[in-house]
């Protein structure tokens, strides 16, 4: 029974409120009177939920009859944000919500607030793949996504005596009304065991993996909404539990608690987010994660497959798999493993069918993220899918043999195995050997992916390289996050903008609109207000709103250069109090950003932000002419206020290290212009919205890797900039930690001996940029074109986009929409 015309779902303020009332009731157990407004969200979000069903069965219909070929994104993390203001937003009830709620004197905003953010993901590439999720389902086009339930995303920051101190992101706790559990669909995954050679009568040969450990994967399904249509996509998270059979027999062994221990043992799996992005660790749980990921997805996409076809030669055709990073690049094997283990397909077809399947985007240059398991460990836990790595690899190299013969040296760089002491499977080898596509995420960085980081994979198969630059979904990045300019925008060029971001060209007729352009400055300064509301009320002051929003919101990395912003705010001060009338416009630096709990490196630097911003904020001869303040806990929610409130977007990695960045992009759609180097996407944002309306300074990728070759050293630098040389003099004097003098010595010893990331190289050039910052803030007129022409120039960089290339140059697919009515 189609549900589509009941007033459970119907869209009328009626039927809305009739269904809320309903689930405080019968899904809350509470009435209007004893409701709290997390019980409000609660009823709010089924209310939502049940106007999903009907349209995500119907997707699912609609894919299977069509036999449409659907896209399964692999990825280790999924970084959704929160679900309820989106979904109201894509079904068109948004106002709807909000006017009803009204009626009864409840805010929507308040009740959004009551919903935890799921923090599924570290940063970027955890950001990109919900992006790429939303976008997928706007575009109509079948996807799933498969992942990790974890039952800790990543850590809450708490900023202790101006220390990161981590704590437990227990996102579950209040429940999670947007997933379903499907345990009729559980997938049991092998670990440990070993391999069993076992000869047939006609003389064939099979292996078996046995004696295994099994662990359970429970998938819970969340629904994904494309922007007012009737697509509703999978996100497929699994959790692992363990298996009952394997408890039962220790049970029967009368050791209760080693029983138990074992339980807690396996369900351990889906247990937590590892924290450090751009490092990889080999430790054991986080290979388990991959491996059980990737095993229960694949099991899903065979048994969905099976269930319409009666054969697996068409698999490509109905399929596309894409690795995000090397995370899930064990699925290349695995898919192997089940087509010649379980379907009993020969090699060359099964390894035909996994390369025209499988695609791989690499999203990091920093060779420490770059993932390798060491053998033994691997050969433990999954000796079975060891086997199966070898034997591609011996192919492959018989394949670069007959291309190269007697070059050994290529051989051994190129190998899926890294040889030593201890051997190591290289993961991005095996992605890439693996896939029929490699693509990087943006211009720059897919040029240095072919010239840098596998010039080898590049010569062999040049044809397999690609790009595919970065986007972000334009309905949270700016139609959810900032409904003021959105509806400036449309009551301008109509609202086809927030499915077709390039019509945001025709704002660029408004760009010398008086009336306009003081709407746009209206709009950042509310939205600054906003946002200074929050700082006041975690911070105790409320920042200047003539103050100029210079923001740097990111993972703290070392290649990110917070630490350059931080020497900048250093000199600016030292130059204010020299001179004291010197006339600059005032600025409110805000940072943001989490550290991975071992990365000492970057704990310390936010140390020194905070311990900067102590003493620069409370010095009365600055009054509030410089302010800092570092906002702890960010996270896709905060993202969402301290965007639209900013006036600078601070990009400023080492040229030639950041893969893309996306934040950059979200930025520049919210009116903020940027400060940055010739890096990542901040090449094409600026190629986009022209030179004059973008702060560039900075050595370019290919000047950095000439100064290292030619033997960097910063202390020429040093030397030769007194700004620099006085900021560096100031921290190591301990001026900003009265109570421990050398609290930074390990931040000035690297600066003045290696600065692996050149930021002394690049800070006078910095300096200067942002004096032009300065004097392009005075003249309100001129700033407010800059900020214009980057909205209007701005459309590339929606994820609708990069989808659509991704679909056309790589998955093959074709939209699917749904007709309700079918
Ligand atoms: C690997 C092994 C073990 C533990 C953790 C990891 C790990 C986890 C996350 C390694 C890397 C990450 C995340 C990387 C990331 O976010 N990269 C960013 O991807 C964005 C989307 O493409 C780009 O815009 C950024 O430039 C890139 O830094």
């Amino acid at each position: 029974v189609v549900q589509n015309h009941s007033s459970r779902v119907g869209m009328t303020p009626e039927d809305l409120e009739q269904s809320v009332l309903e689930h405080l009731f019968y899904t809350c157990g509470k009435d209007l009177r004893s409701a709290t407004p997390l019980d409000v969200y609660r009823a709010i979000s089924h209310a939502t939920r049940d106007r999903l069903v009907h349209r995500w069965l119907q997707s699912k219909r609609t894919y299977f009859h069509h036999e449409a070929k659907r896209v399964c994104y692999l990825s280790a993390e999924f970084l959704i944000g929160r679900a309820l203001a989106q979904n109201l937003l894509n079904l068109g009830i948004y106002h709807l919500a909000e006017t009803s709620l009204d009626h009864r004197g409840l805010t929507l905003k308040d009740i959004l607030e009551e919903e935890l953010d799921p923090g599924l993901g570290n940063g970027g590439l955890g950001r990109l793949a919900a992006c790429f999720m939303e976008s997928l389902a706007t575009l109509q086009y079948p996807a799933y996504g498969y992942g990790i339930r974890y039952e800790f995303g990543i850590f809450d920051q708490e900023i202790a005596n101006g220390w990161q101190v981590e704590r437990g992101d227990d996102w579950l706790r209040r429940g999670n009304p947007w997933e379903v559990p499907r345990h009729e669909l559980s997938v049991g995954v092998n670990f440990y065991g070993r391999v069993e050679a076992r000869v047939h009568v006609d003389g064939t040969k099979s292996m078996h993996w046995v004696d295994t450990q099994t662990v359970i994967g429970v998938p819970y399904d969340t629904p994904i909404l494309g922007y007012q249509n009737n697509t509703v996509n999978t996100l497929r998270l699994w959790s692992a539990k363990a298996s009952k059979e394997f408890n039962f027999s220790v049970f029967n062994d009368g050791d209760y608690r080693r029983a138990v221990e074992e339980k807690a043992l396996s369900e351990s799996i889906s247990k937590v987010l590892y924290p450090n992005d751009e490092s990889a660790e080999g430790k054991e749980l986080r290979l388990k994660q991959q491996y059980f990921f990737v095993a229960c997805s694949i099991a899903d996409i065979i048994r969905r497959h099976k269930k319409r076809f009666d054969t697996l030669d068409n698999l490509p055709d109905q399929i596309a798999i894409q690795l995000n990073d090397t995370h899930p690049a064990i699925a290349v094997a695995e898919l192997m493993r089940v087509l010649i283990d379980e379907e009993s397909i020969a090699w060359e077809k099964a390894w035909e069918l996994t390369k025209a399947a499988t695609g791989f985007t690499n999203h990091t240059l920093l060779p420490e993220a770059l993932e390798k398991w060491p053998v033994p460990m691997f050969e433990r836990l999954l000796p079975r899918i060891l086997q199966i790595i070898y034997e591609i690899n011996r192919r492959f190299l018989l394949e670069v043999h007959v291309k190269w013969p007697n070059d050994d040296e290529r051989k051994r760089r190129l190998s899926i195995i890294e040889e030593g002491p201890v051997k190591h499977v290289r993961m991005a080898h095996l992605a890439v050997v693996g896939s029929h596509s490699v693509n990087g995420v943006a211009e720059l960085h897919s040029e240095l992916v072919c010239t840098q980081l596998m010039p080898d994979f590049h010569d062999m198969w040049p044809q397999r390289f690609n790009n595919k630059t970065n986007g972000v979904t334009p309905r949270r990045w700016l139609l959810q996050c900032n409904p003021d300019l959105s509806e400036a925008l449309t009551e301008r060029i109509s609202d086809g903008w927030a499915r077709d971001l390039s019509e945001l060209t025709k704002i660029l007729e408004y760009k010398d609109d008086t009336e306009f352009r003081a709407e746009v400055r209206a709009i950042k300064r509310k939205n600054k207000e906003r946002l200074a509301k929050v700082i006041e009320s975690r911070h105790g002051f409320k920042p200047n709103l003539d103050s100029i929003f210079d923001v740097q919101v990111k993972r703290l990395h070392e290649y990110k250069r917070q630490l350059l912003n931080c020497l900048h705010i250093i000199a600016l001060y030292q130059d204010m109090k020299e001179n004291p009338e010197s006339d600059r416009a005032p600025r409110t630096f805000i940072f943001g950003g989490k550290a991975a709990p071992g990365y000492m490196m970057a704990k310390l630097h936010i140390k020194l932000i905070n311990d900067v911003a102590d003493i620069i904020n409370h010095d009365p001869a600055i009054r509030d002419r410089i302010k800092v303040v570092f906002l702890s806990n960010y996270n896709v929610s905060l993202a969402e206020i301290i965007i639209p409130g900013a006036d600078i977007s601070e990009q400023i990695s080492m040229a030639g290290k950041e893969a893309s960045g996306t934040g950059n992009m979200k930025f520049a759609m919210n009116g903020a212009l940027t400060v940055g180097t010739l890096d990542g996407a901040n090449i094409e944002i600026r190629e986009e919205v022209g030179a004059e309306n973008f702060f560039l300074f900075g050595l370019k990728a290919d000047e950095v890797r000439g100064l290292k070759g030619s033997g960097y050293n910063p202390n020429h630098y040093i030397e030769r900039s007194p700004r620099l040389r006085r900021a560096l003099d100031l921290i190591a004097s301990g001026f900003f930690s009265p109570d421990d003098p050398s609290r930074f010595q390990p931040v000035v010893n690297e600066l003045r001996n290696l600065d692996t990331y050149m930021l002394c190289a690049d800070f006078d050039d910095y300096f200067r940029a942002q004096f032009e910052v300065d004097q392009c803030y005075r003249d309100p007129e001129n700033w407010t074109s800059k900020v214009i022409e980057n909205l209007g120039n701005i459309g590339k960089f929606s994820s609708d986009r990069t989808i659509e290339q991704y679909c056309k140059e790589i998955w093959n697919l074709t939209p699917c929409p749904i007709d309700l009515t079918e």
